[in-house]
């Protein structure tokens, strides 16, 4: 049966929880369009974070990849449309790291772009009913630094696709931080749930609107 990586982070700045994690975890062994789904944690972790994906990419073969990771302070489901090749760490990881100004992989690209059908899914999701939109800049922490590994590792697999997409709090998370946005955890498996689907099967994505103007 084809597989889809789905992966999330352990809890990083603090947090108990992490929803990036709590929503792989609980799609674990789902089937979804004939697909079976295979939850990978990866520490928050800069350099660490890549070498358990790299494993899981050569242990599962995945036909499909979903790298997710949480966002605080958005309000949507966000497909990422670009991964950049940089680190620039506005805080210290889970061990105590702080890069700045690094490159993600030594004399690659600036710049990959996700191979998900990221308008596709976008629509997909609002058709389901849950907020969704397209991301443009993933940032510089350890997420756009797995989202770049992961496309970096995959760049000569056309037949694979992947990306990454970050969510929201869960309302658990934003109360205690005073009145940030926040999504149900079964929200967001429902999001996923149909991303999922709409990645599997789009022939190729939607040529409709995701921009931005800043
Ligand atoms: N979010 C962080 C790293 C781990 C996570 O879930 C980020 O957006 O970079």
């Amino acid at each position: 049966m084809a597989i889809i990586l789905l992966t999330g982070f352990e809890p990083f700045g603090g947090e108990a929880v992490n929803p990036s994690w709590q929503i792989a975890h609980s799609l674990d062994g789902e089937v979804i369009e004939g697909a079976r789904v295979v939850a990978q944690q990866l520490p928050c972790v800069f350099g660490e974070s890549l070498r358990v994906l790299r494993r899981a990419l050569k242990d599962h073969a995945p036909h499909l990849v979903l790298a997710l990771g949480q966002a605080g302070g958005r309000t949507d489901l966000t497909p990422e449309r670009i991964a950049i090749n940089v680190n620039d760490a506005r805080m210290p990881d889970n061990a105590g790291q702080r890069p700045i100004d690094t490159p993600v992989v030594p004399g690659a690209p600036a710049a990959r772009f996700s191979t998900l059908p990221i308008k596709a899914m976008v629509a997909a999701m609002q058709a389901a009913g849950v907020r969704a939109s397209v991301s443009q800049t993933a940032g510089t922490y350890v997420c756009n630094h797995v989202f770049y590994g992961l496309m970096q590792a995959l760049h000569r697999q056309a037949g694979v696709r992947a990306g990454f997409m970050h969510v929201p709090l869960v309302p658990e998370q934003a109360a205690a931080l005073g009145g940030q946005p926040s999504m149900t955890l079964a929200e967001m498996q429902h999001g996923v749930r149909v991303a999922l689907a709409a990645a599997l099967t789009a022939a190729s994505d939607l040529h409709i609107s995701g921009g931005a103007e800043s």
